[in-house]
């Protein structure tokens, strides 16, 4: 009798692994759709204005910032680590956000258009 149970439970132990295999190909997108994909956030630069002027975000998140303006526009920021470089109008840029990031930011070419990124 207990050979018979060792044989049939290596059996069952065998369609489990034949199992999971077949079905592992398929459970490895759902996990990697599981990944929390990024928030994105839009600036708009329109009337020598970024809007919102403060925005909430978290390292990982994206911006996206939009020149709405007939003129070119950057955000930079205020000590330089990072920035849109020159959006001429209808441009935009993204930037992922990273720690050190939470700051304040200008446009170079227009000093008093200001806002900031706050975590
Ligand atoms: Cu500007």
């Amino acid at each position: 009798m207990r050979p018979m149970k060792m044989q049939r439970r290596e059996v069952v132990g065998w369609m489990a692994a034949a199992i999971a295999a077949a079905i592992l190909p398929f459970t490895i997108p759902v996990f990697a759709q599981m990944q929390p994909t990024p928030t994105v956030h839009i600036v708009d630069i329109q009337d020598f204005a970024f809007a919102p002027k403060m925005l909430k975000v978290e390292p990982g998140d994206r911006i996206t910032w939009i020149n709405k303006d007939i003129v070119p526009h950057t955000a930079t920021a205020n000590d330089k680590s990072w920035g849109t470089g020159n959006l001429k109008p209808n441009q935009s840029s993204t930037i992922t956000v990273t720690k050190g990031m939470f700051d304040g930011y200008f446009c170079r070419f227009h000093p008093s258009m200001k806002a900031t990124l706050a975590q």
